[in-house]
């Protein structure tokens, strides 16, 4: 079978990997009919002389004479802006939309690629802890299916092929601890970003990088799993799992559970979501059990990951609140990645900025986009003054 795909966000981290893949594979099996970045106007434009889709869209305006001139001669359309994400999304020769840009940005094209009846593939967590009832309303109401980049939710959903979902007890989120797993709470305080994007075992982007060190990136993820598979935050349990090859797991009503094990390499996950419900060899490198060690699963320590906490909160109160918690982060590790900030103070500007928050439920995407932009000047303001 083959999947005709757009990649929204392809020149990042995990756009990259999808490209591996439909490299590795070909046309025959992945066809690449649609490509967007945001900024990165050369590495684009090497991206579609390679695989020559139909379209391509570059975010920043200031790009688009660049590409315009570099792509229009070979017979591709050049979009622009969040317009044309949108149109990207929903262009007629794509049958399935991988969503990789960073942030909340995704979540418009999300929304119109599930309207124009396309599955979607979708890395973008921000996405469903912005609007995660939005995404899973529409997903139903077209009967499309949401395919989880993201390796603990591809794990999960994995382990669930062919139950009903009904039959959940409780989901167990791996997390590998970020970089500083052994560092106390005091130590923490000194931890510099070049520190802090010194991953242990996943090669991420560098906000998920930042985010998997606070543990913010694990919180992020109770939320998205919360949507994805229709579970409670409190059937959601995070263990601490070092060298990250289980990827999550599942435990039914009748006690039993269910893992899913593997290298921890993106590309497994991405090529799952780009081929599901097939699976074929990609030549990835494989697990070897003999020489993974012994499989280590510790409590994780919520005083001294404060973000976690802030999640499971943002979890269990929901709403807009969510929108807020993902906002602040964003701002918070801009911050800390520049240099203005300290490592612990990220935990705060999020918290500051949470307790000045009355969350409304079932926020529209108006209202999501509004509180969203609030919560990045209030995120702002806050860290401002503790500065
Ligand atoms: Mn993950």
């Amino acid at each position: 079978m083959q999947t005709r795909i757009s990649i929204l966000g392809s020149t990042g981290s995990i756009g990259t990997q999808a490209l591996d893949i439909a490299r590795r594979l070909g046309p025959e099996r992945v066809d690449v009919v649609g490509l967007g970045a945001q900024a990165n106007a050369d590495l684009l434009i090497e991206q579609a002389i390679e695989f020559a889709p139909e379209v391509v869209c570059i975010g920043e305006a200031g790009h688009y004479e660049k590409v315009k001139s570099a792509l229009e001669c070979r017979g591709i359309s050049v979009l622009c802006g969040a317009s044309g994400f949108d149109e990207l999304a929903t262009c007629p020769q794509a049958d399935r939309i991988v969503i990789s840009v960073a942030g909340t940005p995704g979540l418009s094209p999300t929304l119109s690629a599930i309207e124009s009846g396309k599955s979607v593939a979708l890395a973008s967590k921000e996405v469903m802890v912005a609007a995660g009832h939005l995404v899973m309303d529409a997903a139903r109401r077209k009967n499309i299916t949401i395919l989880p980049i993201d390796s603990e939710h591809s794990a999960i959903f994995q382990c669930l092929n062919g139950e009903d979902k009904r039959s959940i007890e409780k989901i167990y989120l791996t997390a590998s601890g970020g970089a500083f797993r052994d560092k106390t709470k005091s130590e923490l305080a000194g931890v510099t970003a070049a520190q802090a994007l010194a991953h242990p075992t996943w090669k991420m982007g560098k906000k998920v990088t930042i985010d998997s060190a606070t543990m913010m990136n694990k919180g992020l993820e109770i939320i998205e799993a919360k949507w994805l598979f229709g579970v409670g935050g409190d059937q959601i349990q995070v263990v601490i799992h070092p060298t990250s090859i289980v990827h999550s797991m599942v435990r039914f009503c009748d006690g039993s559970i269910i893992a899913q094990l593997g290298l921890p390499d993106m590309r497994l996950p991405i090529q799952y979501s780009l081929l599901y419900p097939e699976r074929v060899d990609a030549q990835l490198p494989r697990l070897d059990l003999l020489e993974a060690g012994p499989l280590v699963f510790e409590e994780v320590d919520l005083d001294k990951f404060e973000c976690l906490s802030l999640a499971i909160e943002a979890a269990r109160v929901g709403g807009t609140l969510a929108v807020v918690l993902n906002a602040a982060d964003e701002v918070a590790v801009r911050l800390f990645l520049d240099g203005k900030i300290g490592f612990l103070d990220i935990a705060k500007v999020i918290g500051r900025t949470m307790e000045n928050h009355t969350s409304s439920p079932d926020p529209s995407l108006e209202e999501i986009c509004a509180v969203d932009a609030e919560a990045r000047v209030a995120a702002l303001t806050y860290a401002q003054r503790s500065i």
